[in-house]
């Protein structure tokens, strides 16, 4: 062996550097960022320099507590698991960090020393918006849950040069997009691993041996490099990593091998070894068969595997242990392609036979499934697959004689059953279905709520639930972090929480059943006081955020109601507007007299859609539209303001969520997965409208139902609707009068543009897919209800502090505390 450390012991030992944990080192770091990192200096250091050198400084901590933490994984060798998503929306970093540290009330004063305020520091960091909304801000919950726990965890991702879309609002009210150059600045958290590279193989042949293995050569190769972010755990040295990938290209890169055609493609640069990791696509709940999706998936699984394996082969265990060392979970079917990757690596480059490849490879993979809507499910076509990925094609075809064979002994001759469970789906092209690979090919599925986790058994898994049992199928509901969504962008709660239960925040940050104390403290007036004065000045914040960032007076004496969400059909902001203007029409019947009995109410939304969406886009391009004549209304504005915040991000989440009276989550039942943001809205003590789905449904069994807003058709109910709409179609003026008025009122130009929302009008009137004529009626008496609710301030308020303090299942620490015990069998370890 080596010696280690090389050269004068003595020298390393005392020249290591510890923690910046008093002031005058803080100071000192950060001072020395801006003198040698930056190479500024005080005179012309500006707020976001103060902001990198801060960075910086907090950067060094969190690397020390990492290498600490990495050096004791691998000396420990304990099992691990890897959470691979192709969305980390992980939102910005340094406050979270300085929260997990423990260090932000030291950093606050030195930075005050040093002649600048934390608060706008804080506020010259870019969004790391690698996501595109739920799926990707549960994967950044849970790399904080997983360090937080001190569980050996890390994920896998790309690194995007281009994050999410960032979003704009042309004069004519529709959403344009622009792009979003997050690392312009530089990107303070990130180490650029230049050692740490694949290749990455596309195109070729394959040429098929005996023994089920293959040879794969030819084609492209590219570079896969990492950058690793630090993830920090809470109150804890436990620092994790979260690895990210970036393309490019191979020198040496051989095109001479290419046929004409591909040599064609090679050259356009889309198709460049940097187009791969260049942008996040923004499509969700969509799949669009392109090349390029496909090529990030498989560029991605490639180099975490290889990274993965390289790790696991360090420490010189055979490869029958592989699964007592790996657990990897793929988040939804992006990462499916690891599955066949992994058979290539045992079968083609380990010499492991087949049989006993597959026993691995099934034992080593877990899977989450995060939606049931059929247009989402990945499906891509044969042709595609064979030209990028010849071996793997060969590998799913062999797979999927795994299938028919099982099948074929279960239910012999039933061959229907046999073609809905295929690999295959037969066609013009042929398809690959990717969830039916990512059930095959992993130990357990799950889904994200409880009702969900029964969809996906009754409907997209049935035939693998009838193949294998229930017991491969289970459910892990969704989780939000509390130290992100209650302690950093409600300090104010926190605090007022902390003081009355009479424990250090530390407490119920990371016993979040801890918050059911508070139910005590319900009825006791000067405690309700207090937390409606935290609720007021949420909304002053707010409002002054808005009025700042975008010019606009928000009346803070009006109840607040927020949809923030990523703009879809299923998801029904539509039924939201169609309130919104029957409010509108309601309080213009009014007189004058009348109106003034009104408690006012502001109405804000927020939320991307997808840029190929036509009918989403219209939506929002109506919200901007009637908000503008609401707003402008000198007879209702004093009960009704509207607004569309551009730009929906984590940032602004943080800033909307806590001053939120109630919040909607209105999708038609059985179309929501989850859902997380309502979690985090009654974890801030807003009240939750909803629908009878996701996790609503848990969340009314927790606070109970007299505490939220129920209404509309119950899932059983949606497909008899849906049948009944489709062949016995009545018109929404007999079906529902309130809402044909509504209709009528937009499509005859009363918001401007007369005509142009037909299409989206037309969704209504004609199929009515999302049933909102069936649930337009419930869902104005659940409003009704709410004003009725709000006009006692006091019992609201107690339903406020209920709510809270019922939102101990909802902390990401349980989810990921599930997935450590139940899928990964994983333990806590820490450095000590
Ligand atoms: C969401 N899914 C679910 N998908 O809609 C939500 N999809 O109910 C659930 O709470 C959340 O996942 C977490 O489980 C998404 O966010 C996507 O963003 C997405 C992205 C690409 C392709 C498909």
């Amino acid at each position: 062996k080596e010696k280690w450390p090389r050269g004068d012991e003595k020298a390393w030992k005392t020249s290591m550097r510890g923690l910046d944990t008093d002031i005058p080192s803080i100071t000192k770091s950060i001072v020395g960022h801006v003198q040698t990192s930056l190479a500024q200096q005080a005179h012309n250091l500006d707020d976001l320099g103060a902001y990198q050198a801060a960075a910086l400084s907090v950067r060094d901590n969190l690397i020390l507590n990492w290498n600490e933490t990495q050096m004791h994984y691998t000396r420990k060798e304990p099992k691990r698991a890897y959470y691979l998503s192709l969305e980390f929306l992980m939102g910005r970093t340094l406050d979270n960090a300085l929260l997990n540290l423990g260090l932000k009330p030291k950093y606050d004063d030195s930075i005050s020393q040093l002649g600048f305020r934390l608060e706008d520091l804080l506020e010259q960091e870019r969004d790391a918006a690698l996501g595109n909304g739920g799926l990707g801000r549960l994967a950044a919950c849970y790399l904080d849950s997983s360090a937080s726990q001190e569980l050996p965890v890390w994920g896998y991702g790309l690194r995007y040069k281009y994050g999410i879309f960032q979003q704009l609002i042309a004069p004519d009210g529709s959403q344009l997009e622009a792009p979003d150059p997050w690392l312009e600045h530089d990107n303070p958290w990130e180490l650029p691993r230049l050692d740490v590279t694949y290749e990455v193989r596309f195109y070729g042949h394959s040429e098929r041996l005996d023994n089920m293995k293959a040879v794969w050569s030819g084609g492209q190769e590219v570079l896969a490099m990492a950058y690793d972010t630090m993830i920090p755990g809470y109150e804890t040295k436990s620092t994790n990593n979260l690895r990210l990938w970036e393309s490019k290209p191979k020198r040496g890169f051989d095109l001479q091998s290419f046929n004409a055609g591909d040599y064609e493609r090679a050259v356009e640069s889309s198709n460049s070894a940097a187009a791969i990791t260049s942008v996040l696509y923004p499509n969700d709940h969509t799949t669009f068969g392109k090349e390029l999706r496909l090529k990030q998936q498989y560029f991605w699984t490639a180099a975490s595997l290889a990274d993965i394996m390289r790790r696991f082969k360090n420490l010189g265990k055979p490869i029958s242990e592989f699964p007592d060392y790996v657990a990897i979970q793929l988040n939804d079917t992006h990462p499916t392609l690891a599955i066949p990757e992994l058979m290539r690596i045992f079968v083609d480059e380990e010499d492991v036979p087949w049989d006993a490849a597959w026993q691995l490879v099934t034992n080593t993979f877990f899977f989450t499934n995060h939606t049931v809507l059929p247009e989402a499910l990945e499906k891509w076509p044969v042709p595609l697959m064979q030209n990028l990925l010849p071996r793997h094609m060969q590998i799913i075809f062999d797979i999927t004689e795994i299938v028919v064979s099982v099948v074929e002994k279960k239910f012999p001759g039933d061959r229907e059953r046999l073609a809905r469970m295929s690999l295959i789906e037969e066609g013009y092209p042929q398809n690959i279905r990717m969830a039916n690979l990512a059930c095959i090919g992993t130990r357990k599925v799950n889904g994200v709520a409880e009702l969900h986790s029964e969809l996906v058994r009754l409907t997209i898994m049935k035939d693998f639930v009838d193949l294998y049992g229930v017991s491969k199928f289970s459910n892990v509901t969704n989780g939000i972090t509390p130290r992100r969504w209650l302690d950093q962008c409600n300090p104010r709660l926190s605090n007022l929480i902390s003081e009355t239960l009479k424990l250090p925040k530390a407490v119920f940050l990371k016993d979040l059943y801890k918050l059911e104390g508070l139910l005590q403290f319900a009825d006791d007036p000067a405690f309700q006081k207090k937390w409606a004065a935290v609720k007021q000045s949420n909304k002053e914040r707010l409002a002054q955020h808005v009025q700042t960032t975008l010019g606009l007076k928000i009346n803070t004496h009006a109840m607040f109601d927020v949809q923030i969400k990523r703009l879809h059909e299923y998801k029904r902001q539509t039924l939201n507007i169609m309130g919104v203007i029957h409010r509108y029409l309601t309080l213009k019947d009014m007189t004058p007299a009348e109106r003034k009995k009104v408690n006012p109410k502001v109405v804000l939304f927020a939320g991307k859609a997808a840029p190929g969406y036509y009918v989403a886009k219209l939506t929002i391009r109506l919200i901007v539209n009637v908000a503008r004549i609401i707003n402008a209304d000198a007879d209702t504005k004093d009960y009704l303001q509207l607004y569309f915040l551009p730009d929906y991000s984590v940032s602004l989440a943080e800033v909307l969520i806590p001053a939120s009276d109630i919040s909607q989550h209105i999708s038609t039942a059985g179309t929501e997965a989850s859902g997380t943001s309502n979690m985090k809205f009654c974890l801030n003590g807003g009240l939750l409208v909803g629908t009878v789905d996701g996790a609503n449904i848990e969340i009314a069994e927790e606070v109970g139902e007299q505490n939220v807003f129920f209404f509309g058709h119950l899932t059983p109910a949606v497909e008899d609707l849906r049948y009944k709409h489709m062949y016995h179609p009545v018109p929404v003026e007999q079906k529902c009068p309130p809402l044909a008025r509504v209709l009528n009122e937009v499509s005859a130009g009363r918001f401007g543009d007369g005509g142009v929302y037909e299409p989206l009008l037309n969704t209504i009137r004609q199929h009515d897919y999302y049933l909102l004529t069936e649930d337009f009626d419930s869902y104005i008496q659940a409003l009704k209800l709410v004003d009725e609710a709000y006009q006692d301030r006091t019992e609201w308020i107690k339903k406020s502090i209920r709510t809270t303090a019922k939102m101990g299942k909802f902390s990401s620490d349980r989810a990921i505390q599930d997935y450590a015990q139940e899928y990964w069998n994983i333990e806590s370890t820490k450095p000590e």
